[in-house]
């Protein structure tokens, strides 16, 4: 492909792995330990907040205790020396690309310092536990706090900016997911469709991996900053 001018990022979980965040379906991943529907369903929620609750904030204590790794840290220094434009939408739900220094980045899936209120809707900074009796940060009522996480059957955030991105970049990479949930997953198709050059760098081909133009497959923190070092020299 030539020189691109737009790039977009859609990473996932795989991203984050080589700093102590584990995935969802690798083996021993959080989906082997908890079903899906009682900690990310509305559902569940509703069923047993208490359990919800508590497997966020063990998410959120853990994250805390992590860092960025070398392929959150090259993606960074993409958008900074990067001549055009470098848009990251992660499914992620920790803050490792905003700690390596990532600014224009979308968290399509929420995020686990983020508290969304059922009552004003407002989305407020929250870095301790939460629980029941936590009151909004905006405007004050008690009991109806929740993680602001895009649990399934629920809307991802900034779908509209996120495909005028997609129909208008030239280069769409898909990093560490394993291209199982929608409507993530669905971007290379949407990618491809606008004529975009479309990459998979993962541990292992996706399930979505033929679609893709090209596949670089081997640990984040390897090939992404290799991948990076090729881009900023002009592929
Ligand atoms: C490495 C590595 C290393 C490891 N280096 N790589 C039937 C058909 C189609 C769609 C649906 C359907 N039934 C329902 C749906 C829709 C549903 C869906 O997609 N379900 C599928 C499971 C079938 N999607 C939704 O509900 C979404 N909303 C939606 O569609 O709205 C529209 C709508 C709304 C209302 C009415 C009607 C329509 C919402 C999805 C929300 C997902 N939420 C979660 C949990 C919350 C966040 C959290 O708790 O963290 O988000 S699920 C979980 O999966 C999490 C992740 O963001 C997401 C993606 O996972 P990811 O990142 O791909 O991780 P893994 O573990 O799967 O893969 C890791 C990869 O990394 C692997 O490939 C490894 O090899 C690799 N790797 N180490 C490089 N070192």
């Amino acid at each position: 492909m030539r020189h691109p001018k737009s790039i977009l990022i859609l990473t996932g979980a795989g991203i984050s792995a080589e700093s102590g965040v584990d995935t969802f379906r690798d083996k021993d991943g959080i989906w082997s330990k908890y079903d899906y529907r009682d900690v990310a369903t509305p559902e569940g929620f509703a069923r047993n907040p208490k359990l919800v609750y508590d497997f966020y904030n063990m998410r959120r204590r853990g994250v805390a205790k992590v860092k960025p790794n070398a392929a959150h840290d090259a993606l960074a220094r993409l958008e900074r020396e990067f001549s055009g434009e470098v848009l990251i939408v992660t499914q992620n739900i920790d803050n490792l690309h905003e700690r390596a220094g990532s600014r224009n980045l979308i968290h399509m899936h929420g995020e686990l310092e983020s508290a969304l209120c059922k009552v004003c809707e407002c989305r407020s900074y929250w870095a301790d536990d939460m629980e029941q009796g936590s009151a909004c940060p905006a405007c004050g009522t008690v009991g109806y706090l929740r993680p602001d996480i895009v649990w399934f059957g629920e809307m991802p955030y900034q779908m509209d900016r996120i495909h005028h991105a997609l129909a208008n970049c030239d280069l769409f990479l898909s990093i560490g997911t394993s291209g199982n949930v929608y409507p993530a997953a669905g971007f290379v198709d949407y990618a491809r469709a606008h004529d975009v050059h479309t990459v998979e760098l993962n541990l292992e081909p996706s399930e979505g991996h033929s679609v893709f133009n090209d596949a670089i497959h081997g640990k984040a923190t390897k090939i992404v900053p290799e991948y990076v070092d090729r881009i900023l020299m002009g592929l």
